[in-house]
């Protein structure tokens, strides 16, 4: 495992890690001593509005890794903490970072066992809008999922095969199918289908909407059907994919994706509506959601 560059307030030593320019890979210090109460106080928010909702909506997975981790409604998790257990399970680790970063510095990270998660946390006046990944999506929703074997496999070869994809300018496929899993996958349980995207369980509309609404579809996964199903991210999914169980994503990790590029390089892509004569369909949706749009 190469050493993380010292993180960027040590070299500079100031107090404020978003006054300073994130290192070569981005990392910053999460300074969990200089979150204020109030941010404290939005996390709390939305951690209680989430734990209410979870139960019997997300998979079994999910909810017993949270139960171990050192994530409670109090305060903002330190990520310190956090990965004294994350390594010791899968050799995970969060990392702070200002917010999005470049491609190819996301896929070296994951790549490495390395999940860079947002520092800040939104504001109180924009609970349910997001334009990047914050602590509370990235920890609360992504972490206790990288707690699980499966998906902790699934995602180094994501980020394995995002470099790879990146070099080859065919980045789409392999983005596809981290939307479609890691961000708003669903898994069939014996009790029903449940959620373990992140993209899904941080959030209080979608976790509803995926499950209940009749408006999208649900359809059982299929990994060439998802890499060429394109994707919405600033609104709730039109289709969601499910998965027989979470240990399927040790096989997808294994899988090698180039004699599959190379049969979809030039088919057509799909839209996120569409439901096609080979799918499996567990729910045709009605598509009668529109995202409302912005009062003028
Ligand atoms: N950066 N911090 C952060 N978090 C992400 O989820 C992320 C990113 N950069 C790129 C990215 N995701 C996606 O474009 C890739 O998954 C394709
Ligand atoms: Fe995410």
């Amino acid at each position: 495992m190469e050493t993380l560059n010292l993180n960027s307030v040590e070299k500079h030593g100031c107090a404020d890690p978003q006054a300073v320019a994130p290192s070569a890979d981005w990392t910053i210090d999460q300074n969990w001593e200089a979150y204020t109460q109030e941010e404290h106080g939005v996390w709390k928010t939305l951690y209680e509005r989430q734990s209410k909702l979870l139960p019997g909506r997300v998979c079994d997975q999910y909810l017993d890794c949270m139960k171990q981790m050192p994530i409670t409604a109090d305060e903002i998790p330190d990520f310190r903490r956090v990965n004294d257990l994350l390594m010791q399970h899968t050799g995970w680790q969060i990392v702070a970072v200002p917010g999005l970063v470049p491609d190819d510095v996301f896929f070296t990270h994951i790549a490495n066992r390395r999940f860079p998660a947002g520092q800040f946390i939104r504001s109180k006046d924009k609970l349910d809008y997001l334009q990047e990944p914050d602590v509370f999506h990235d920890v609360f929703g992504h972490a206790p999922m990288l707690m699980n074997p499966a998906i902790a496999d699934f995602m180094q070869a994501y980020g394995q095969g995002g470099l790879k994809a990146l070099e080859r300018g065919i980045l789409p496929f392999i983005s596809r199918l981290y939307w479609y899993t890691i961000e708003f996958g669903l898994v069939q349980q014996k009790d029903g289908i449940r959620i373990y995207g992140a993209g899904i369980s941080s959030s209080f509309t979608e976790s509803q909407y995926c499950l209940q609404d009749d408006s999208p579809n649900r359809i059982g996964f299929d990994l060439e059907r998802v890499m060429r199903t394109d994707y919405r991210i600033d609104d709730l999914q039109k289709s969601y994919f499910v998965i027989n169980e979470l240990d399927d994503l040790f096989e997808l990790a294994q899988i090698d994706f180039d004699p599959i590029y190379a049969r979809i390089i030039d088919q057509s892509t799909y839209t996120p509506d569409q439901i096609l004569p080979g799918d499996r369909v567990l729910h045709a949706g009605t598509q009668r959601y529109h995202r409302q749009k912005a009062a003028r």
